[in-house]
């Protein structure tokens, strides 16, 4: 009975052995209302909606533009993070659970964050397909604030084109002034000419999305170098103000068209002072392409980027995933499978946090082949990777969503991945698409 069964595990205490996650170190949130195409679990976001203290998590189903929110309990555990209310939200704003489906993809990527003064995080909602004004997918942001989601405020590009605005949005302190302000990208924004991609930052303090905004351009562009197609925020050199990091999958990068470039705009935002990261070791006949940048992360000074189709040892497509630091991120940790095989896709996605629970940032890629986290422990880092392995059935979009988060506290921070091409066991056909999000912990 896959409907509402993370809400029976919650209901049980003890809990029956049959309602226990299937493996130990794991916690498993399906779709409340199982559809067909759901795409449960392409967008996932850790906030305090409700403002209680506890974090719940926001989960987008970007195939029926719907956002689910999970309110966190007042005292977590691993087998009992959520509280028994959840909530929906449509583009309309509260929605029944399964509400009508929409063709936005509302809930393809979504952050939340602390943008004015009440106590609760507002959660902020790509829908980049949207149909702005006879426009087809020009794109949208959705912003919900407090714990009932109200009708949100809808934000559309400045730039009216089939730009995929709301394809990533992020949140930092670009200019240093206390506010989050909201970086969205529109990675088919034109540019020179030619759908390279562009982002646009909305200032906050309270965020005004009638203000000045300032927009970031793909700095080489190239038809389809997708600038934004992720976006990460860290301080990466320590003054204080936010800076943006932006992949552009598509960039050419040293002469090898589709390579991949990634881009740290230091805080305060100006598209001239702009670092270029590029693969530290390009390879010319790696064919099709290396597709470095497929996944960015940024903490503290470093920058995680994944390259999943980069070959390994003459290995095609085992894909290598990369920390990168230093004034001109020169320094470089290489990490890959120490088993690797071909088209594993290490560096599909890639984290970085306290998943060893020592204090020290760690590193994780995952490796889409065997649907599994490869974690570099932070205090050892020559030491070999930690295998954590997702649960069976994960489907072949395992960690669209992917973040790291403490929704259960007790020091460590979980990996939370979005599995939206997960299939439900019944009732729906095979094939269904429905989705689901699991909570990993390292042992
Ligand atoms: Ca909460
Ligand atoms: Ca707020
Ligand atoms: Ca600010
Ligand atoms: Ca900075």
């Amino acid at each position: 009975m896959p409907v509402l069964s993370f809400l029976l595990l919650a209901l049980q205490a003890p809990l029956a052995p049959a309602l226990r996650p299937p493996l130990a170190g794991s916690f498993v949130i399906e779709h409340p209302c199982p559809r067909i195409g759901a795409g449960f679990g392409q967008g996932v976001a850790a906030l305090d909606m409700d403002g209680d203290g506890s974090q719940d998590l926001a989960v987008g189903a970007f195939g029926e533009g719907l956002v689910y929110v999970f309110f966190g309990r007042a005292q977590p555990t691993a087998m009992r993070p959520f509280r028994l209310i959840s909530r929906t939200f449509s583009r309309a704003g509260p929605e029944s659970c399964g509400g009508p489906a929409s063709s936005n993809q509302l809930g393809y990527d979504l952050v939340g964050g602390q943008l004015d003064q009440d106590p609760f995080d507002e959660l902020i909602v790509g829908a980049p397909t949207e149909n702005v004004a006879g426009l087809a997918q020009a794109g949208s942001v959705y912003l919900y604030g407090g714990p009932g989601g109200s009708t949100p405020l809808q934000l559309v590009s400045p730039i009216a084109e089939p730009g995929l605005f709301g394809s990533s949005v992020s949140l930092g302190d670009f200019d240093g002034d206390g506010h989050l302000d909201l970086a969205v990208s529109a990675p088919q924004g034109s540019v020179a000419g030619v759908p390279a991609g562009r982002v646009f930052i909305y200032p906050g303090g309270p965020l005004n999305p009638t203000g000045p905004v300032i927009e970031l351009v793909n700095p080489f562009p190239v038809v389809n170098g997708n600038f934004g197609h992720h976006l990460a925020v860290s301080d990466t050199n320590f003054d204080g103000i936010d800076d943006l990091i932006v992949g552009a999958i598509g960039n050419t990068a040293q002469g090898v068209p589709v390579a991949g470039q990634v881009f740290c705009f230091p805080g305060p935002l100006q598209q001239s002072q702009v670092l270029v990261i590029e693969d530290p070791n390009p390879d010319p006949n790696d064919l099709p392409a290396p597709r470095y940048s497929m996944h960015v992360d940024a903490r503290e000074h470093f920058v995680a980027v994944g390259a999943n189709r980069k070959d390994h040892s003459g290995i095609h497509d085992a894909g290598m995933g990369y920390v990168q630091s230093g004034p001109f991120f020169q320094d470089t940790t290489l990490h890959v499978s120490p088993n690797p095989s071909a088209s594993d896709y290490l560096g599909f996605r890639c984290l970085i946090g306290d998943f060893v629970n020592d204090g020290a940032l760690d590193f994780a890629f995952l490796v889409l082949l065997s649907r599994s986290m490869l974690i570099w422990d932070g205090n050892n880092l020559s030491g070999p990777p930690t295998t954590l392995h997702a649960l069976p059935n994960s489907a072949d979009h395992l960690g669209n969503g992917c973040i790291a988060a403490r929704l259960v506290p007790g020091g460590r921070e979980q990996i939370v991945l979005g599995d939206p091409t997960y299939d439900v066991p019944s009732p729906l056909p095979v094939n269904d698409n429905t989705g689901r999000v699991v909570l990993y912990f390292l042992p």
